[in-house]
């Protein structure tokens, strides 16, 4: 009865390929998309982002960019959220509008956009506002994997304009990686905390040129954003949200008057592939193995600690639970067990 072991090995190694670092080079995204209430379906040709700062019936964050990268197949899914471990992420945009907007290299806090008679409005230190890159959040049953380039911006009407209602919104991370909606957080009164403050080779202050390329180097460190860059790979896209507290010229909502705000190339715009525009998502990834040992799917269970242990006594590298190299040891068995009790 040898055949059926070597076919158990086989799904051993098949669902635990060794210790392993993904590197995802630049990848496209599968969703670049205007969200805006106004908006197209997905195939504009640039992406702009203004607010409608204390404005009823828009968010202040009126016009987010939703962007969405498919990291799967390069870096294997159902791991488990807790067994990625992101090492770099960023993501890269060019400016597809000329001269529009002052170079902003760091955060501004939130009361720098509250209205110019309110007493605890604050200074703005520098020129600008920043370009930031947020986590995705979803409402109204929507989530990266099940949501279209040219999915609904609400599940309701966008007309006449409501607050809160957009199905995808930047967002801020609890330790755990849920999201809360910052799209109204000026009228809200409290921070908005992006993944990253985007930056570029001008010194600060300058006016922006268009094909200036923005740099969002991704904070992967903090509890929130692994969590949430976790849950992402483990099912195999990520999502994320570029805003800027620009307000727009014109009437409520803007599109009116001189534009003053940063727009981006989206992957449709014709130039894109020409310039070397398209956004685009580089990621390094420690995929630790699944306490799914046997690669059967659900919750772990008995089985799972007869196949880790079947590969453990014959010193298979599947085994090296921990990813120290070597021989499979006690260590390996603790974190096994950890992972294992944990469900993932
Ligand atoms: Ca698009
Ligand atoms: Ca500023
Ligand atoms: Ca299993
Ligand atoms: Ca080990």
């Amino acid at each position: 009865m040898r055949t059926p072991l070597i076919v158990g090995m086989s799904l051993i190694c098949a669902s635990n390929v060794m210790a392993q670092v993904y590197d995802i080079p630049g990848a496209a995204p599968s969703i670049d998309r205007w969200f805006y209430p106004f908006a197209g379906n997905g195939t504009e040709v640039q992406a702009p982002t203004f607010a409608a700062l204390l404005q009823a019936g828009f968010d202040d964050r009126d016009s987010q960019m939703l962007l969405a990268f498919a990291t799967s197949p390069t870096v294997p899914t159902n791991r488990g959220a807790r067994r990625y471990v992101v090492q770099s992420a960023r993501v890269r945009l060019w400016v597809s509008a000329d001269l529009r907007f002052a170079y902003d290299p760091s955060w501004d806090s939130v009361a720098t956009s509250f209205a110019e008679a309110d007493p605890t409005r604050e200074p703005d230190a520098d020129v600008g506002k920043p370009v930031e890159i947020f986590a995705a959040g979803w409402r109204g049953g929507w989530h990266p994997m099940n949501f279209a380039e040219n999915g609904p911006f609400a599940n309701g009407p966008s007309f006449p304009p409501q607050e809160g209602i957009r199905n995808a919104y930047a967002a801020n991370l609890d330790a755990s990686g849920n999201a809360t909606d910052v799209s109204r957080h000026v009228r809200q009164r409290f921070e908005a905390t992006p993944l990253s403050v985007g930056t570029c080779a001008l010194p600060p202050g300058t006016m922006v040129p268009a094909g200036t390329e923005f740099v969002f180097e991704l904070d992967v460190s903090s509890p929130g954003a692994a969590a949430y860059l976790g849950q992402a790979l483990n099912q195999g896209r990520v999502a994320f949200i570029v805003s800027t507290l620009h307000p727009a010229a014109g009437g409520p909502g803007g599109g009116q008057g001189d534009p003053n705000y940063p727009a981006f190339y989206t992957k449709e715009n014709p130039l894109s592939p020409v310039l070397g525009f398209t956004p685009r998502l580089e990621m390094s990834v420690l995929a630790y193995p699944s306490p799914d040992f046997n690669g059967s799917g659900g919750t772990p269970d008995d089985a799972d600690v007869d196949a880790f242990f079947s590969a453990w006594s014959v010193g298979d590298e599947s085994a090296d639970f921990n990813l120290s190299g070597g021989t499979p040891d006690d260590a390996d068995v603790d974190a096994f067990f950890t992972a294992w009790a944990l469900g993932e």
